[in-house]
């Protein structure tokens, strides 16, 4: 009896057939104010990559600022004449539009339209094969560890929302810290004990605001409190600096959010510039550039945490050999209808085909730009 065929030939893949894409301005449950500029609502461009096998696949990316998001809704728009007819072949077809933009350079509003139409094809394919995106990566959704990210706030509303994230399945937190006074930064993180324990997990981030000595200075206060990490403690580019204020201080260094895919990566470990690294889904090149971002920091020994984007990174965290933690803020839950579960201190993606993303039209509706 000839063993079944279990390979999907090529032209039997779906094919594309065309995008839609849309802008929204989703709400946030507060502005989110960081050392470097508060977000007010979350900034969206939501895409489905529509195929012939009536399944299709979802992605949004986030542009930080209402400024820049028709820019990139336009751009993946026009993206979709590249890809028109082409079989559902992720990694394959983002190695092709990397190629395409090869002269103008794939970084910025390009590598976001990029990653964009890698995460929505890698939904679309595992839609296809009627799996989670994380058992077609090899593994399978498991329980993760997971912080909530809060802003930079007072002492007294920190400590209110930690109440609300105990409540709501979390033992782990990320602030902004970079206050005005240095001191707040330290009251903060102890409101924060005071309230969930004295040896809770708590990661502090000063999203790129200072020069190396200033961080250096600043931590002289953060090291006596036993932090998780400190996170961007100088510019995102700045590996050296970074390097310098880790060989400086005792707290762990963070960073990864800002590399624009794996090239950056790269420079961050050859400048041994932290202890863990954080790659953020929609800058590192979707699903694809993940994947070669974990391989990297398992063959460096480097813990890997994610960035934003918590119902793929759920995903691709399970997937991940050196899994660290899940940063958790609710950007897409206003319009998700599958949203990850919660629990004890961890998340575990909707066991579900695709990534975790199926939009509640209704709910959507009302964001439309
Ligand atoms: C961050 C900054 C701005 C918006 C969202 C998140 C931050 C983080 O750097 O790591 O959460
Ligand atoms: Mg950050």
């Amino acid at each position: 009896m000839p063993k079944k065929d279990l390979a999907v030939p090529k032209n039997d893949l779906p094919k594309i057939v065309g995008f839609n894409v849309r802008q929204i301005l989703a709400p946030l449950d507060k502005p989110h104010k960081t050392a470097s500029g508060t977000i007010e609502v979350a900034p969206l461009v939501l895409l489905d990559v529509q195929t012939n096998a009536k399944i299709s696949g979802s992605s949004y990316v986030f542009t930080y600022t209402p400024m820049a998001l028709k820019s990139v809704a336009l751009l993946v728009g026009e993206i979709e004449q590249l890809l028109l007819g082409k079989p559902l072949e992720p990694t394959e077809l983002s190695s092709f539009l990397t190629a395409k933009f090869r002269l103008l350079g794939n970084q910025g509003l390009v590598a976001i339209a990029i990653s964009a139409i890698d995460m929505a094809l890698w939904d679309a394919l595992a839609k296809f094969a009627d799996l989670p995106l994380a058992n077609l990566l090899g593994a399978a959704p498991k329980p993760i560890r997971i912080y909530d990210s809060l802003g930079q706030m007072s002492a007294d509303e920190t400590a209110e929302q930690v109440e609300i994230s105990l409540k709501n399945g979390f033992d782990a937190f990320k602030i902004k810290a970079g206050h005005p006074d240095p001191k707040t930064d330290v009251e903060v993180v102890r409101a924060i004990k005071k309230i969930a324990g004295p040896n809770t997990w708590i990661a502090v981030d000063f999203n790129q605001a200072f020069s190396a000595n200033e961080a250096i200075l600043r931590m002289r206060l953060l090291d006596e409190e036993n932090l998780a990490w400190i996170e961007e403690p100088v510019r995102a580019e700045d590996f050296e600096g970074h390097s310098f204020v880790r060989s400086s201080i005792s707290t762990p260094v963070q960073t990864g959010e800002n590399w624009w895919g794996i090239p950056d990566m790269n420079k961050s470990i050859a400048a041994d510039a932290s202890d863990f690294v954080m790659p953020d889904a929609m800058k590192i090149g979707g699903v694809s550039g993940w994947i070669k971002a974990a391989a990297l920091a398992e063959a460096n020994g480097l813990p890997l945490s994610s960035h934003l984007f918590g119902e793929i990174s759920a995903h691709l965290l399970a997937a991940s050999p050196t899994a660290h933690m899940l940063e958790w803020m609710d950007i897409a839950g206003s319009i998700n209808t599958t949203p990850p579960t919660i629990f004890d201190g961890k998340i575990i993606a909707a066991e579900i085909a695709g990534a975790g993303l199926n939009w509640n039209e209704k709910a959507l509706k009302q964001y439309l730009v």
